[in-house]
Formats: C-alpha cells, structure tokens, sequence
C-alpha cells in the first residue's frame, strides 16, 4: 500500500531528495493561500507540513482544509498541541520530544490525543524529535519547557536519536527551531547518517541555498523551510537550482 512514509523510505532509496514547506497556521492568512500554494505547486516542495507553536483551535482545520482544495501534495500535520489535528490531513508525524524531559511532550500529548486518533483517517508517523541549540531560544523550547540538546555533543544527540530509533520511532527530526540562527551542523547530520537508515528530517533556520545543500549532502532525506518562505516567497526560486544542479 503506498503510503507518505513508505513513499518517503522509496525515495530515500532512491536517493531522491524531499523539501516540506513548513505553514504555520498562526502566521499565515487564509487569504494569502491561493497565492502560495501555486508557488509552492510550481516549486521543488514534495510536501507541505502545517503546524505552529502556539495556534487557536480550529485554524490548522480551516488553513488545511483550504489548502487541500489547491494542491494535490500530501499534507503532513506538525502540531504544537493536539488542538492542530483534524482529519482534513494526510498524515501526522506524531512527534516524542525525546531531546526533552517534559512528560507531557514525551507521552502526555500523545495519550489525550488517543479518543481523536482512534477513529482517524490520518496516516501517523512516529516520529523522534531533537531540538539542538542553534544559538537562541527558539518557540519550541519556550512552549515544551525543555532544553536543547547541546550542539557540540554530538554523542549525546546521536545516542538520543537511537535511542527512538530503538524504541520504534519511524523518523528522525533534527529541529534547531524556527528562525534558528544556526541550522543543524553538517557533522552532527553526517555522524548520525552513519549510525542509522531511518530518514532524517532537518529544519530550523534553513535560509539558503547553501544551507539546503549542505544539508541534503551531509544526508539529510527531507528538509523543511518555514521562515525563508514565509518573509520571501521567491526563495523557492531561488533554491531551484538545487534541482538543476543535481540533474
Ligand atoms: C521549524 O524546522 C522548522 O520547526 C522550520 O524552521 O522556520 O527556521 O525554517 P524555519
């Protein structure tokens, strides 16, 4: 059966890189959406992941359900709280904040989440989520009440990633934060590369070209860009090249 995850395992495979447009249903207006989504229809984005820190109820139904009418890329929840799940989606990545050591990110969520999940439709992905100092306090950090694994242990984070890897969990998420002022090191990616086959996700402060490829090359599967587009919607123009240079 073709599902996100195994479509995301075949073209890992394949060495075939992915891009996740981050929207945050917190910043976006429904009125923009039209405006975006061609952008993003036209671009190298193989998904669209929609989740925020801090979102009002009902919003991530309204902004996926409007995005979905526009787009026939899979839509991937990111949520802050279990407010941001509606089945107007395609799947979930059902994040363990495993960086953390706040019960409720780790297991509390997950458990009030469980009489929606039941009956969903939505494909789960369980996922490990790392947060890694980049430099500032990040949104993620504020709102789970966790500190970031250090940067220069790699050790710590590599372990931490296997650590889910052995639980079950079927992702790996390096998150340096929204707006980080540094974007996961190449290093800490390469070394966990060679410790693991899950995917990898990257994001948090991606803003260039650069930074895109740096990471793809350290062996990063996927990568999510959120606020280089938000502020400059051309930026998926601008990392086309990306495409053109590989071909
Ligand atoms: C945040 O990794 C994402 O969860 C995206 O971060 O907004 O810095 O691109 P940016």
């Amino acid at each position: 059966m073709s599902t996100i995850y195994n479509d995301i395992i075949h073209n890992k495979q394949r060495g075939q890189k992915l891009l996740a447009v981050l929207l945050d249903p917190d910043k976006i207006l429904l009125e923009e959406i039209p405006n975006v989504i061609e952008k993003v229809n036209h671009s190298m984005v193989t998904h669209i992941f929609i989740g925020g820190s801090d979102v009002a109820p009902d919003k991530t139904h309204q902004l996926v359900t409007l995005v979905k009418s526009k787009t026939v890329l899979p839509l991937v929840l990111f949520p802050g709280d279990i407010e941001q799940l509606t089945n107007a989606a395609d799947a979930l990545l059902l994040l363990s904040l495993i960086s953390g050591r706040n019960p409720d990110y780790l297991i509390g969520k997950h458990v009030e989440a469980i009489p929606f999940l039941k009956s969903s439709s939505l494909e789960i992905i369980p996922t490990a989520y790392l947060l890694i100092e980049n430099g500032k306090k990040t949104s993620v950090e504020q709102v789970s009440k966790t500190q970031p694994l250090k940067r220069t242990n790699i050790d710590a984070i590599v372990n931490t990633a296997l650590a889910g890897e052995y639980l079950g969990l079927k992702l790996i998420y390096l998150e340096a934060g929204s707006g980080a002022t540094h974007p996961i090191d190449a290093h800490i990616i390469q070394t966990l590369r060679h410790e693991t086959t899950l995917p990898i996700i990257v994001g948090g402060g991606i803003r260039s070209f650069e930074a895109l490829q740096n990471a793809y090359n350290a062996g990063a599967d996927m990568v999510v860009i959120g606020t280089a587009f938000e502020q400059n919607m051309s930026f998926l123009d601008e990392i086309k090249q990306y495409n053109e240079h590989i071909s």
